[in-house]
C-alpha cells in the first residue's frame, strides 16, 4: 500500500514569526515584540472565556453601562480586565486606552513604563455574544510622543498613519489573530490542543475589487442622497457594475475579516442619527484601516484616508468605508466629486 506523505508544512508559531520579523530591524529593542507576545497571550485568555461563555452562564448584561452608554455584557468586562492585566506590567507601555474606559489607563505604580501606547476594543460586537455570532478584539499601537515616562492624552491623539502595529482577534469557528507592523498582514490560527497561534495566512492580500457589500440598510432613510446613490451603484441598480452580494453580520471584526480575505467593502456612513458615524476612530477604524492598506485595500471616511484624520477626542467616531481599493475609490466618486483630500 503506498503511503502518501503530505508535504510537510513548516509549523511557525506567532512567537517565532515575531522574532523573525524583529530580526529585519537590527536596531529593534525588542519592546514591540514584547507587546505582541503579550497581546497573543491576552487573546488566548479571552478566547478561552468566549468559548466557555455558553457553558458557565456568564452571558447576558451585568447591569452596568460603559463610557459609550451601552449595556456592558459580562464578557466585555472580563475581556477588558484580561487585556489590562496582561498588558500593564510588561514594561513596554506607558499607558493604555480602552473602549470600556472613559479615560486613559495609567501603568500602575511599581511597574516600569515603556515607549508604546496601546488602544483597544476588548470585545467588539459583544451584542452578538448571546447568539454565538463571532466577536473580536481590536488593537492599535503607537509610540509615545510626549516627554516624561507616563503616557498622556496627547500620546493617543495621533493620526492612524503613526501606528507601529495594529491587528485584531476574531473568535469565530476558529480563533485567529491577524496583525501588521507595516510589513504586510499575517494571520495566525489558534491550535487549542497546544495553545499556540500558528501561521496560517501569511501575507494576506485583499482583492482589488470585492464581491461583498457589508452595510446596515435600516439607516437608509437617514442617509444623505449621495450615500443612497453610492449604495445603488454597489447594488448594480444604476447599471454601471454587477450587484455585490450583501453580507452583514453586525460584528465589525467578522464583516471586516470576510471582506479582507474575499474582497468587499464595509460601509457605515454618517447618518442623521449618528452625524459622525458609529465606529470609533482610535481603536476600531484606525487599526483596521492600517490592516486594510497593508493588504492592498483602502479606508476612508468618505472624504479622506482614515489614517490621515487628526483625532481630537479619545472615543471619537467616524464614518467608515473600508475594504477593496476599487470599491473604496467608488465612494469618492459620489461623496467627493472633486477628488479625495490628502
Ligand atoms: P449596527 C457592534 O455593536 C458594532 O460596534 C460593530 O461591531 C458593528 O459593525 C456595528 O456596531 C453594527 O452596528 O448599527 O449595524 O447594529
Amino acid at each position: 500500500m503506498n503511503v502518501v506523505h503530505n508535504t510537510p508544512v513548516s509549523v511557525v508559531t506567532i512567537e517565532r514569526f515575531i522574532i523573525e520579523q524583529e530580526r529585519l530591524y537590527p536596531e529593534a529593542s525588542g519592546e514591540l515584540s514584547g507587546v505582541l507576545y503579550d497581546l497573543a497571550l491576552a487573546a488566548k485568555m479571552i478566547a478561552n472565556k468566549v468559548r466557555m461563555a455558553g457553558l458557565v452562564d456568564i452571558l447576558g448584561g451585568n447591569e452596568t453601562e460603559n463610557v459609550q452608554g451601552e449595556a456592558q455584557q459580562k464578557l466585555d468586562v472580563i475581556a477588558n480586565d484580561i487585556m489590562i492585566k496582561a498588558m500593564d506590567h510588561g514594561g513596554r507601555l506607558c499607558a493604555m486606552a480602552s473602549e470600556e474606559e472613559p479615560d486613559i489607563i495609567p501603568i500602575p505604580d511599581g511597574f516600569r513604563c515603556g515607549k508604546y501606547c496601546l488602544m483597544f476594543d476588548p470585545l467588539d460586537g459583544s451584542s452578538n455574544i448571546d447568539v454565538n455570532v463571532p466577536v473580536g478584539t481590536i488593537f492599535s499601537v503607537v509610540r509615545k510622543v510626549t516627554r516624561g515616562s507616563a503616557g498622556e492624552m496627547e500620546d493617543f491623539l495621533q493620526p492612524g498613519r503613526r501606528q507601529v502595529a495594529a491587528g485584531y482577534v476574531i473568535y469565530g469557528s476558529s480563533t485567529m489573530l491577524v496583525y501588521t507592523t507595516g510589513q504586510g498582514v499575517h494571520g495566525f490560527t489558534l491550535d487549542p490542543s497546544i495553545g499556540e497561534f500558528l501561521l496560517s495566512h501569511p501575507n494576506i492580500r485583499t482583492p482589488e475589487r470585492g464581491k461583498f457589500l457589508s452595510v446596515n440598510d435600516s439607516y437608509e432613510q437617514h442617509w444623505e442622497e449621495p450615500v443612497r446613490a453610492l449604495m445603488r451603484r454597489y447594488r448594480g441598480m444604476d447599471g454601471v457594475q454587477k450587484a455585490m452580494n450583501v453580507r452583514y453580520v453586525g460584528s465589525l471584526v467578522a464583516d471586516f475579516h470576510r471582506n479582507l480575505l474575499g474582497g468587499g467593502i464595509f460601509v457605515y456612513p454618517a447618518n442623521a442619527k449618528s452625524p459622525r458615524g458609529k465606529l470609533r476612530l482610535l481603536y476600531e477604524a484606525n487599526p483596521l484601516a492600517f490592516i486594510a492598506e497593508q493588504a492592498g485595500g483602502a479606508a476612508s471616511d468618505g472624504y479622506q484616508r482614515i489614517l490621515d484624520i487628526n483625532p481630537s477626542e479619545l472615543h471619537q467616531r467616524t464614518p467608515l468605508y473600508m475594504g477593496s481599493k476599487a470599491d473604496v475609490e467608488t465612494v469618492h466618486e459620489f461623496l467627493t466629486p472633486a477628488g479625495v483630500t490628502a
